[in-house]
């Protein structure tokens, strides 16, 4: 076989709760920033559908994790819903929250699928965001008594934990570029956001380690490599600062337990740098990871600014650098987004490189289509195009593995199409096609694909 993985390769795939379960007001759960938003300002969502209308993970995870198994999955991500576990955000459990998620985790277990368990994918519970979100210290100490709570309900089961899905999604749409509720504009708050998230990952990392489980946690952030126009010193500067904002503000912290330097200087420069409280530092070292996840669809392409910044307007990244389209670039053509394959490969070697070679897997990668019904025939999907994109991907993984490089598994997002944030079922990504309506699941070519390439463990 031409690709071959290693042995006792991760191949799976990745959802979250709020995508998946719906009943996101039933069995005891309360509202999160989704539901409320959705509530207030429908027409933000494609179609105006909801969180609320899911695959039903919630009813069906048993046949669900028995299409897992059909599908030769040994892993499988998903998360836990703060909002459904502890109501209030702090205090008391909610016991049907308990029991589902207990039965969830023993029935993938049952079935040998090990979960990968996350603690939060962007679903902020309502009562903590009215008390200022991750604006405020006291919800960062929320969130880690959630996290403990997790640990301790479940940690005798599960072995691989995830403080955050892309902390750096709910900054950016929440505080700088308007497409997740609070809705705000203002690049000093989404720095304190950001920089509070990471104190709650490392202060749940620390509470993880004191209660020695014997597994392993870590943090699954996008990566997206930025590429300069050219090697002109203006478009390198300009690619370098949107590395420095867009990944290193993330993965600097989380594999080094410190921002970059330049990073700081350059928003101490311009008076952007949150509050910082004595003890911080030593609590963000604690928050090293033992294993990154890596979300990779597209590359950042950049170059230097083409006009002079107004430095009345407001401080945002693009003063440092505008985006370009890069000339015969490869698109989606069913959702827009760049496939640049390579891109994967550039991340594992900068890894190897630059960062000690951590413990890490791909635990996102994927391609939406829109409308995919167009490709069914005699009742299935033929999305030979998402084939070949996972092959594509898996090639330069393949070849990041053979220099070296530590990754471990593969998880495609996702398993069943799923309710997606504002797009909501706009763009398709799974393995297994959704009947919203009838809520009946098929698979789709590329699920039969990935399941034989599992089993091998790789493909020619
Ligand atoms: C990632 C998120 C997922 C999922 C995916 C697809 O960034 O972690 O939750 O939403 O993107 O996004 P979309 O449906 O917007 O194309």
């Amino acid at each position: 076989m031409q690709y071959q993985f290693p042995d006792n390769f991760w191949w799976g795939s990745a959802s979250s709760a709020p995508q998946t379960e719906g009943h996101s007001l039933s069995g005891g759960k309360s509202a999160t920033i989704w539901d409320h938003w959705f509530a207030r300002q429908p027409s933000r969502f494609h179609q105006q559908v909801g969180p609320a209308e899911t695959s039903g993970f919630y009813q069906h995870w048993r046949d669900d994790i028995a299409l897992l198994k059909q599908l030769n999955h040994n892993t499988f991500r998903t998360s836990i819903s703060w909002a459904r576990l502890i109501p209030q955000g702090r205090g008391e459990l909610n016991p049907q929250a308990v029991d589902f998620y207990q039965q969830m985790i023993d029935e993938m277990l049952a079935q040998g699928i090990t979960p990968f368990i996350n603690l939060f994918h962007f679903d902020m519970p309502l009562v903590m965001q009215q008390q200022g979100g991750w604006e405020n210290r006291e919800v960062v100490e929320a969130y880690a008594e959630y996290a403990d709570k997790c640990f301790q309900l479940f940690g005798d089961r599960v072995q691989h934990w995830f403080t955050f899905n892309e902390p750096i999604v709910p900054v950016e749409g929440g505080y700088l570029y308007d497409f997740h509720y609070p809705n705000v504009v203002d690049f000093k708050r989404a720095a304190t956001v950001a920089y509070h998230t990471m104190l709650a990952h490392a202060l749940a990392v620390k509470k993880y380690r004191r209660r020695q489980q014997g597994g392993e946690i870590g943090i699954i952030l996008n990566l997206t490599p930025s590429y300069a126009r050219s090697g002109n010193p203006a478009d390198q500067q300009a690619a370098n600062i949107a590395d420095l904002m867009f990944n290193r503000s993330f993965l600097d912290p989380a594999l080094r337990g410190e921002y970059p330097q330049q990073l700081v200087e350059l928003l101490a420069q311009h008076g952007q740098l949150p509050e910082c409280q004595p003890g911080d530092s030593e609590l963000l070292e604690a928050g090293i990871v033992d294993l990154l996840g890596i979300n990779y669809y597209q590359p950042r392409r950049i170059k230097c600014r083409d006009s002079l910044v107004n430095p009345d307007s407001p401080f945002m990244p693009e003063w440092f650098f505008d985006h370009y389209e890069m000339p015969g670039r490869k698109m989606n053509p069913y959702r827009g987004w760049e496939i640049y394959e390579p891109g994967i490969y550039d991340i594992l070697t900068n890894l190897r490189q630059n960062y000690g070679n951590p413990r890490c897997f791909i635990s996102e990668n994927g391609m939406g289509v829109e409308n995919e019904g167009r490709f069914a025939q005699a009742g299935q999907i033929q999305d030979d195009y998402r084939i070949d994109f996972v092959r594509e991907h898996l090639q330069w993984v393949h070849r990041g593995i053979a220099e070296g490089s530590n990754c471990l598994g593969y998880h495609m997002w996702t398993f069943i199409d799923n309710w997606s944030w504002c797009n909501a079922y706009k763009n398709r990504y799974g393995f297994v096609q959704l009947d919203l309506q009838t809520q009946q699941r098929s698979v789709k070519k590329s699920g039969e694909w990935f399941a034989r390439t599992a089993s091998e463990n790789g493909f020619s």
